[in-house]
């Protein structure tokens, strides 16, 4: 009888969703628009209220988790406009919300989590304080960016189980062709984090300009430093700043990665120290957006004394495993001197303390242990890469690039990869892209943005989104779980999130963004 009772309630309840066409059953957490899309979620079909009693509590002794749950009540008090309580306790308590760590459930990994979302109590419980950062942006898309004056928040209740598909999550941007200020970095890292991604690969040199103040070789930033494409005044950090930066990333559990890019893509510093050139002569300042004619002397020993200095300097301010040596487009060095010169620097740089990461042509040398290529644009250099013990970084052009145009009626961007709408940068799966990539080849996944032709941050944004959240999914969630039609939907409902960060997106025709 009991059971008959169920049944037809239950029959009702899913007749009345039928035809009802009302908002969303607010209590189903499996209805909430997660991007990336977590590996499992159970409903409770309850909910549970945040209001300023909620007290956020962290477990005691544990590196960092502090921080994190201040990181939270800060981001619900933007949301809720209340202030949270922080507080540590070594017991679970029986409301609130609790960041724990634990030593089981080890098919967790290392960045994985368990959010439980209860009518009393939110528990977030990761092996590291990186998971448990990751299941509180979790909890944070299950509320609006911004609460209405008023308005009572409330989250579906159930549980959600997650860990990331691939270790390296990351995009980069290009600081060097135009130069973006400390700000504009950070809000760029806020990107990344709002979506899980952990790299964030800063380009801070090349032809047009050098970005990072070197205390032994200053004239790097006051000559290199002084233009971009176009001819604007550039810029560059200061030692400071980019530690800044690296603490502000760290804090969001995103590590950044520096690439100075050599031998090629050097006109900067060429400019600045006459010795760096084969004649002995500095070169002109460079604002044009031609790739491939500069390239450093190979054969002068002042060039490794300046790479050494250089690497030492960035390696001595970076907390991050990788340092990333560039490589690409080498077309002025001859074969063997390029040769040459990455097995240097690559010494250089394992004496430093850090790992390689080059664009995929450094394949051609001998690599390091450890080292790791970039798949951007030439399969047979991969392949040479992984026969020789490398890891690859997936960042195809032709699907990876966020400088590419949506299709040919966009302001900004280039095409030479073609045309990349949202749902050809989505829809591929880093695994079976090519056949001899393989899985067990593969560290991550990475979406650069080269800016040419882009000069402020709200053509980084136009760019970015809504590309970005594809690129961060396809690193985090498994291609089985993943495909085009399901998140358009979702990505859809982040368009609301978008507009209350205040972020100019292209409202890409492929998307049903709604009203
Ligand atoms: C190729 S990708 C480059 C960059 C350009 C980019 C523009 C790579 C390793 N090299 O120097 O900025 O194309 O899309």
């Amino acid at each position: 009888m009991k059971k008959l009772f169920v049944a037809t309630s239950l029959i009702t309840l899913g007749l009345f969703m039928l035809f009802s066409c009302g908002p969303k059953e607010p209590t189903d957490l499996t209805q909430t628009s997660f991007i990336p899309q977590p590996v499992s979620i159970e409903s409770l079909g309850d909910e549970f209220i945040l209001s300023s009693s909620v007290t956020i509590y962290y477990e005691e002794n544990v590196d960092g988790l502090e921080q994190t749950a201040r990181y939270l009540a800060d981001e619900l008090n933007h949301i809720a406009g209340e202030i949270f309580t922080v507080e540590s306790s070594n017991v679970t308590p029986r409301s609130g919300i609790f960041l724990s760590v634990t030593t089981d459930n080890n098919d967790l990994g290392k960045e994985g989590y368990f959010l439980s979302i209860g009518k009393k109590l939110v528990g977030i419980k990761a092996k590291s304080t990186a998971g448990c950062f990751y299941a509180a942006k979790t909890f944070l898309q299950t509320l609006p960016v911004k609460a209405a004056a008023g308005e009572k928040l409330t989250v579906p209740t159930g549980i959600i189980r997650d860990f990331p598909e691939y270790e390296y999550r990351g995009a980069m941007l290009d600081v060097s062709r135009h130069f973006f200020g400390v700000d504009d970095v950070k809000r760029f890292i806020d990107f990344l984090a709002t979506y899980k991604m952990n790299a964030l690969h800063l380009h801070l040199s090349d032809d047009q300009g050098w970005r990072i103040e070197i205390k032994s070789w200053p004239k790097l930033t006051e000559i290199g430093g002084s233009t971009e494409v176009g001819g604007g005044k550039g810029g560059f950090y200061t030692q400071k700043q980019y530690s800044e930066i690296v603490k502000y990333a760290l804090e969001r559990h995103i590590t950044i990665v520096p690439e100075i890019d050599m031998p090629g893509h050097t006109n900067a510093a060429l400019a600045s120290y006459a010795e760096l050139n084969c004649d002995g002569k500095a070169t002109e300042l460079y604002t044009g957006t031609e790739v491939g004619f500069s390239t450093l002397c190979t054969g002068k020993e002042i060039t490794y004394q300046f790479v050494d200095d250089v690497v030492r300097e960035i390696a001595s301010l970076t907390p991050g495993p990788w340092f990333h040596i560039g490589g690409d487009e080498s077309h002025v060095t001859a074969h063997d001197d390029y040769v040459y010169f990455i097995n240097r620097v690559q010494e250089i740089v394992t004496k430093h303390g850090k790992k390689v990461i080059g664009w995929d042509e450094i394949a051609n040398a001998d690599l390091v242990e450890g080292a790791t290529v970039q798949f951007w644009a030439d399969v047979e250099n991969t392949t040479m890469g992984i026969e020789k013990g490398a890891k690859v970084i997936m960042s195809p052009a032709a699907r990876a690039y966020m400088d590419m145009k949506y299709d040919s009626t966009t302001h900004l961007g280039l095409h030479w990869a073609g045309y990349i709408e949202v749902d050809h940068g989505y829809d591929w799966n880093p695994a079976t892209l090519n056949e001899i990539i393989t899985r067990e080849n593969i560290l991550g996944v990475e979406a650069p943005l080269w800016t040419e032709t882009i000069t402020n941050m709200d053509e980084i944004e136009y760019m970015v989104f809504p590309q970005l959240p594809g690129y961060a999914e396809i690193g985090w969630t498994s291609s089985e779980l993943r495909n085009w039609d399901e998140y358009k939907l979702r990505l859809a409902d982040h368009g609301k999130r978008f507009e209350a960060m205040e972020i100019d997106f292209y409202r890409s025709e492929r998307v049903p963004w709604g009203e």
